[in-house]
């Protein structure tokens, strides 16, 4: 069994990636030391071209040798290691705990298309409301206990709290409610951004990044983002 105490964990990761925050938040939530390094995705250098099978981030290179790639495998990776703490206690609960993970891949998947692809409104609200949709089915249908407070986080708020952040950027910048008020949702989504771990794995000024990368591919929200952002910042690629 590795202990985390006596190996080094080196992440390699982008500032703003979803998938390489929910990786940073379980390290940080199970105090284990890593080392960071983030590269630009536009840019990518040939040392990770050779290192990353799949040419993305995250990747976590255990001594120098070992390397990991794909978030989910990462993750469960990192929940092996703490004897499974990630996920509830019982076989079937931990099955529905991922099958509602997926939900959240999913959000995931649609939120990369707004940023990405989105480019009228019209299509931004398309895309906005299918995850309005999928979040209010989480709220009727998913088991509470899986989404109220707890006394450590789950892989399943790791998931969500990366997708709450993005949508109260979105929410910001369009005024588009993704979430009613007065919900379990909602709540859930006010616990978790108070989380330190998940406070801590973007940096300080992740508002104007994001208002800069989204800009660049052209999109609907990456206009609405900027227009959100007190001063244009001048900052580099990302
Ligand atoms: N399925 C992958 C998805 C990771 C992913 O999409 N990473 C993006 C950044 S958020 C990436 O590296 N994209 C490569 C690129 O933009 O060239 C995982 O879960 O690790």
């Amino acid at each position: 069994m590795i202990n985390p105490n006596n190996h080094d964990f080196h992440i390699i990761g982008h500032r703003l990636c979803p998938y390489v925050q929910q990786v940073v938040i379980i390290l940080k939530e199970l105090q284990i030391p890593y080392e960071r390094t983030d590269i630009i995705l536009s840019e990518k250098p040939d040392w990770f071209l050779k290192l990353s099978p799949l040419q993305q981030v995250p990747v976590l290179v255990i001594n120098d040798e070992i390397i990991l790639f794909e978030s989910k495998v990462i993750l469960e990776f990192l929940n092996d290691l703490t004897k499974n703490t990630l996920h509830p206690a019982s076989t079937i609960d931990r099955a529905i705990h991922r099958s509602w993970s997926e939900i959240g891949s999913k959000i995931l998947t649609i939120i990369a298309h707004i940023i990405y692809h989105d480019q009228s409104k019209s299509s931004f609200e398309i895309s906005a409301q299918k995850i309005r949709n999928l979040l209010t089915l989480i709220g009727k249908e998913c088991p509470e206990y899986l989404i109220r407070q707890k006394s450590a986080l789950y892989m399943i708020d790791v998931i969500f709290s990366t997708i709450f952040r993005y949508l109260n950027v979105f929410n910001d910048a369009t005024g588009y409610a993704f979430l009613d008020q007065d919900t379990l949702i909602y709540e859930w989504q006010q616990d978790l951004m108070k989380n330190q771990s998940v406070q801590e794995a973007v940096p300080d000024n992740y508002h104007e990044l994001l208002a800069i990368f989204a800009h660049q591919q052209n999109s609907f929200i990456g206009t609405q983002i900027s227009k959100s952002v007190p001063q244009k910042p001048k900052l580099p690629r990302g």
